[in-house]
Formats: C-alpha cells, structure tokens, sequence
C-alpha cells in the first residue's frame, strides 16, 4: 500500500486522501499511490462513488518541480488522469487550500469538483516558464470557457472558490473537503447523475469556434507585458489547439509545447528562481528554531514617496499601522497621495471599489514621533542623512515599546552606526524597501553586527507576510543591489565618454530584458540629485554636470539624457544631447570610437556580476541565490534570465574573467580586475552555483 497516499471506504464510498508534506506535489509516489487507490476502488464491487482530497494544509499544488529535467519515473500524469477520467464511478475531487498546475489538473479528470470557500484554484505553470502538460489547456476551456482559460493559463492567476463556482469549474462550495466531497457524491449516487467527462463536453467552446477573435482578443490582452518569456504564447497556442482540434490532438499539441519548454533555458532559469526566492527565506547563521516576535502593530516613521508606500503594503495585508510625520501639512499631503493611489487603482479594478476606504481606516496618521508607544515594529523612512537617522533612533529609544524591532529603511547608509545611537542595537536592523513600495516586491533585510536573531526572523517574515521578497544581506555601502548597480553606472557613464549614446547603451540593456536602461532611469529619478551630491563632495562628471548646468534634470523637467513631450514618459533621443556629449568630449580633447552592442551588454553586466563575486567573498550575501532575487525583484531582472549570478554561470565565468581583464587593460580601469572569488572560480572551472547547497531546481 502506498505509503502517500490512502484509501479508505465509507459504505459505498471510497475516500482516497494524498498525503505527501508540505504540499502534496505528484511526486512518483503520490502519482502511483493515486493510481493505485483509484484502481482498487474501481475494482471494489462495495465502492460506487470516489472521492479525491488530500490531508494537510492544500489539496495537490501541482506537479513536483523538483523531478523536472530527470528522468521520469512511472507511471506518469497523463496515465493516471486517463484512468481516473474513464473510470466507470464517479469521482469528485474534494478541494481545500490551493489546488494548483498538476493538481487542478487531477481535479479537472475527476467527473465533479467541490472546494472549500478559501480555496484557490489555478494553473500558474507560466510562472515556471511551463505550459500545463497533463490535460489543463484542453479540460479547463471545456470546463468555463476559453476567455477564463485563457486568462488563468495563459496570465498564470489562480481564482477562489466563489469565481470557480459561479465559472462552472466547482459544483458546489463545502465546509470541511473530505466531507462535503463525501456528502456530494452521496448526491450524485442519489440522483444518478451522468459521469461528466470534460473531455467528451465542447459545449463552452462553441462560441469561439464560431468566432475566433473572442480568443485572439483575450490572448492579446495578457501578452502584452510578456516581451521575451516563450511560455505565455506557448499556452496560448495550447489553448487554441482546444479549439481547433479534436481532445486527442489538442492533448498531444499541449505534450510537445510542454516538453520543449520544460527542456529550454528559459524554464530552468525561473524554476531556479522559484527556489530561490523559497531559500532567501531561510536565514543562515541563525540558531534553529528561533521564533520572531509578535508583529501586530507597525509604526512608520516619514509618510513621504517611501513611507506612503510601505504603510500601503501593511494596510494592503490587513496590518493596522500608525504613519508619523512632524508636521500636519506633511501627514495631510502624504494620506491624501495614499488615497489617491487606493483610487486610482480602484478606478482600472486592480482592487475592489470598498477597499480604498478599508485599507485607508488601516492607516493611522498622526504628528509626532511619540506616538511609536504601541508598536511592535518601527521602520523609519525619513530623510537619508546619517545625522537625521541618527537623532531619530536616540528618539525611538525614548518611546518605542521594549522588544519592538527598529528598522531603517535606507538604501545605502551603515546600519552599525545607526544602531550605536540606541541602547538597544540588538533590536535594529535595515527593511530596505524599493520604490514605489506598495508595488515592488523585494525587501533587502540587512543584518547588522549587533542584530538578534529573533530580531532578523521578525523582519523576515512580516515581510514574506505583507508580500514581500526578503533577503538578508550584509551591512555595505548600497548593500547587494544598490552596489552593483553603482558598478553598472559608472560604466554606463564611460561608456558615453568613449563613443556611445544613452540611446545605444539603453537599448542593449532593454533588449536584454530589463525595463530600462540606466539613462532613461537616471531621467525617472533626476539628474540632479546626483549632481548635488557630486557638488558636496568635490566630484565631477562632465556629462552629468553639463546636461545638469543646462537645466536637464530628466522627466520632471521634460529634458534630461532624453527629451519628453508634454505629459508623457516616452524617452526621445535628442540631438541636443549628442552635441552635447561631442562637445564635452572636443573640450576634454577625448576621441570617439564605435562601441559594439556587445561590449557594452559585458561592460554592464559584467563589472555587476564582478561586484556580486566581492558581495559572496565578504558575506554580505550568503548565496549567489540571494543576489538573484534582489535583482529579480527590486530591479526587474528579466526572470527567464534568472538572475545576475545564474545567468554568469551560463555565459561561463571563464569567459566573464577575461573579459573583465580585457576591460580593465583596454579602458584603463582597475575596478574591472576579476575579483578573487571570480577568478578562482574560473581558474578551477566552477560555477557560482557551485558555492551553494545542491539546488532543489534541476
Ligand atoms: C505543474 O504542475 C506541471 C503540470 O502541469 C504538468 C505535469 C506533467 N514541487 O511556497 P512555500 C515546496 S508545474 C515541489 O514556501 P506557501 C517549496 O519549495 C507546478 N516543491 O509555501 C517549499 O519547500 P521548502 C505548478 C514544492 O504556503 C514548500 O513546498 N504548481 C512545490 O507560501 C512550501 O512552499 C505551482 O507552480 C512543487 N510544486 O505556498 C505551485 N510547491 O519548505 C507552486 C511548493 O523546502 N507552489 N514546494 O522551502 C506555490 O505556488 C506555493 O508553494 C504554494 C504554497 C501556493 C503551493
């Protein structure tokens, strides 16, 4: 008997229940455990009805990730979804949890599907680089159509219990999943109703064979932002293939879409990065089994661009939060700009037209920072000065709670040297948010020398709580993701001085997959901040400074390394700036070259992956992994590309080291000597996935 996977019967029912931790995955086992239990209630004259549900938190969240790329094992999904389909008996999957990929596919070769009210429902295998492979781009436009199909295969997000219901993928909402499973089946027996079989039933699929454009027209709408991944139009077409073919065919076309993506890079790299972000979780260093402290409430010190949008995170995940500014004219301003974006958002239906009000009763303006008395974390997002952060925590000590977490929020400042101005060092650490907050999903966790673990737990998991991608990362200027990005600007900004134009450089790195380039960025966020700093300190940039002197501040004057029209965000190549560039360059008496696409794709990746090998050297990142999910999820890394460190292990870091010695004698530049680690990697023929604990990702 299977030891995953059980069979028991009730009178004239038979109860098959997976139980496979933590998420019951089709493993080898639970698959031939289903096959095995199913097969016996078939051939048991007692049993007439079947029900299929699963212990533990969530019925079958889909197929196991971790078999992919090995050699499959039997019996395999399509053989057991065959069996359970053809059986003579009624089957009723009885859903709780999520019943996701592989798993809504068991539930969709079951005859009837019941599900608890909190369930979800999905086939997100997009999101893995994959198409559904067991039966989903056939069955499920069957089952409610293939508008909704679409927009559940193709776009990758589940439904509840309710929507499914009100679709026709559920029959019915239950209480308790064996036994409302149970109950229905009873019902079914009762009222002999006929095996329903998706697969013989193309009823919902009349319409768009009639019309095609009913499914063009969806499809187009979720590609839109898919520029680069193959996955979303491979389901799409897998989908069409419901339509236009016969169940047989439709299933075979959906086969070899599913296997040719399961075997390419682009799957691989976002199964690697599924694991990733799952092991940034897990904080290394930090004796097992420590508990974080109670979170339940969260003050929020600075209700500007970032403390607007952290607050909205919290209130977004249900966390009451008190917002403290200094002054009413700043509170009012920041409560009117979190309202505002509520409504906006409201208005194009990302969020129901009840939850602006909702989320806003969350959100507890108040002036002075006294009020921070009854919270149990404090993150602080004021002005990013050592002086100020400094004179804000010797207030916290004053008035926060004993035991509450401190975190600071800035994005480059020592977090050590914060912490010296409170009694309690212990307690304080970085939350380094990305903006705009409420939508970017990463949250650098930076560890300072004097946090306790219980502290760092804390941090990490309000964060996976409220959404958020946390990191832990060590205490360094601009810590993992700023400092490689400042590797990328100056670069970026030599590159000018050579030859290339902001256009050229932004274009090689947008063909990449990122959403922008580092000119069109410096636009969005202002020259002239930059400018600024560089006057304190005595720096120049000639480039910078000129376009700055010339009142070309990016966007927001309309001007910067681009040109803007009025009211629009689309960056302009502007002569003016190339007369700009060759007469700084005439007037430094520096000569101008062709500089290829590719030299420039290595002198901006390059000099950041070079950074990231410096980053693991000193601890600052416990794992290559960990460098990848900041970039995937604070600076839009393109996720089929999987992340700095993983995609330098594909180019080869033999390669990525002599590349980086060519640059460093070619231009000048000893920053581009290959780092220690890099190098020895290189040297010895290893990757950067080597220095981690064997990935779960095949
Ligand atoms: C598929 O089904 C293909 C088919 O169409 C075709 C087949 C022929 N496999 O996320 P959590 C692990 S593709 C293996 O922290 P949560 C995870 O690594 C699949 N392991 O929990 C973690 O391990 P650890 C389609 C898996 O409560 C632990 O479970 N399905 C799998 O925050 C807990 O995970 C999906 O894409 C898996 N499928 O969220 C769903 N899933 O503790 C993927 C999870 O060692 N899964 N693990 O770090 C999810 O979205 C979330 O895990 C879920 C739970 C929502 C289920």
């Amino acid at each position: 008997m299977s030891e995953v996977v059980k069979l028991e019967r009730h009178d004239n029912i038979a109860v098959v229940t997976v139980n496979s931790p933590p998420v019951n995955a089709l493993s080898a086992a639970v698959r031939g455990g289903i096959f095995e239990c199913i097969k016996s209630a078939i051939d048991d004259a007692q049993v007439q009805g079947i029900v299929l549900t699963c212990a533990g938190r969530t019925f079958i969240a889909g197929a196991d990730i971790t078999e992919f790329g090995k050699p499959p094992k039997p019996p395999g999904l399509a053989e057991v979804l065959s069996l359970m389909e053809s059986s003579p008996k009624p089957i009723v999957a009885a859903i709780h949890g999520t019943a996701l990929g592989g798993g809504l596919e068991v539930a969709l070769a079951c005859h009837y599907r019941v599900a608890t009210k909190d369930a979800k429902l999905g086939l997100p295998e997009v999101k893995l680089g994959l198409l559904p492979g067991a039966g989903g781009t056939q069955r499920l436009p069957r089952a409610v159509g293939p508008e909704l199909a679409v927009k559940m295969i193709v776009g990758g997000d589940p439904i509840g219990a309710d929507a499914a219901l009100k679709a026709g993928l559920i029959e019915e909402i239950v209480e308790g999943p064996a036994s409302g499973g149970e109950a229905f089946a009873r019902k079914v027996l009762a009222e002999k109703r006929p095996l329903r079989k998706l697969r013989d039933d193309d009823s919902k699929l009349a319409a768009a064979k009639a019309d095609r454009s009913i499914f063009t027209n969806a499809v187009a709408a979720l590609t839109k932002k898919s520029r680069g991944l193959e996955a979303p139009f491979a389901a799409a077409d897998a989908v069409g293939a419901a339509i236009d073919l016969p169940f047989d065919e439709g299933l075979k076309k959906e086969r070899e879409g599913f296997l040719k993506l399961m075997n390419g890079d682009q799957s691989k790299a976002q199964r690697y990065a599924f694991f990733a972000e799952r092991e940034a979780a897990k904080i290394s260093g930090v004796p097992e089994g420590t508990k974080g402290r109670n979170v339940a409430r969260v003050a929020i010190l600075g209700a500007g661009t970032m403390g607007g949008g952290i607050a909205m995170s919290f209130a977004n995940a249900g966390i009451p939060v008190t917002l403290i500014e200094t002054g009413e004219e700043q509170l009012k301003r920041g409560m009117g700009i979190m309202q505002k974006n509520y409504e906006a958002t409201a208005a194009r239906g990302g969020i129901p037209a009840d939850a602006p009000a909702k989320r806003m009763a969350l959100i507890n303006g108040v002036v002075g920072i006294e009020n921070v008395g009854d919270a149990d974390l404090v993150i602080e997002a004021v002005f990013e000065t050592m002086a100020v952060k400094k004179e804000v925590f010797g207030k916290l000590d004053q008035y926060a709670k004993p035991g509450a977490v401190l975190a600071s929020n800035t994005s480059y400042l020592n977090i050590d040297e914060i912490a010296k101005s409170t009694k309690r060092p212990q307690d304080v650490l970085g939350m380094h948010f990305f903006s705009p907050a409420n939508v970017m999903k990463l949250c650098e966790i930076v560890r300072a020398d004097k946090t306790a673990p219980d502290a760092l737990v804390t941090a990490v998991s309000i964060a996976r709580k409220i959404a958020k991608v946390p990191a832990v990362v060590g205490v360094c200027d601009g810590f993992v993701g700023n400092r490689m990005l400042a590797q990328r600007g100056k670069q970026s900004e030599k590159l000018l001085f050579e030859g290339a134009l902001p256009q050229q450089v932004d274009a090689v790195v947008t063909k990449f997959g990122m959403p922008m380039g580092p000119f069109a960025m410096g636009d969005l966020a202002g020259l002239d901040i930059g400018w600024r700093s560089r006057k304190d300190r005595g720096i120049k940039s000639e480039i910078a400074d000129a376009l700055c002197e010339a009142g070309r501040f990016g966007q927001k004057t309309g001007k910067g390394y681009y040109k803007y029209e009025p009211g629009s965000r689309a960056a302009l190549p502007d002569p003016e700036v190339e007369k700009l560039i060759d007469e700084t360059l005439a007037r430094l008496g520096r000569k101008k070259r062709v500089v290829s696409d590719d030299e420039i794709l290595e002198r901006m990746m390059y000099p950041m992956i070079n950074e990231g090998a410096k980053i693991l050297a000193e601890g600052i990142a416990a794992r290559p992994s960990d460098i990848d999910v900041v970039w995937l999820y604070g600076y839009g890394w393109p996720i089929y590309r999987g992340g700095p460190m993983f995609w330098a292990d594909t180019v080869g870091l033999k390669h990525i080291a002599d590349r980086l010695a060519f640059y460093a004698k070619e231009t000048n530049d000893p920053s581009l000597e290959p780092a220690p680690l890099l190098k020895k990697l290189a040297d010895e023929g290893k990757t950067f996935a080597s220095l981690a604990a064997p990935s779960k990702a095949a």
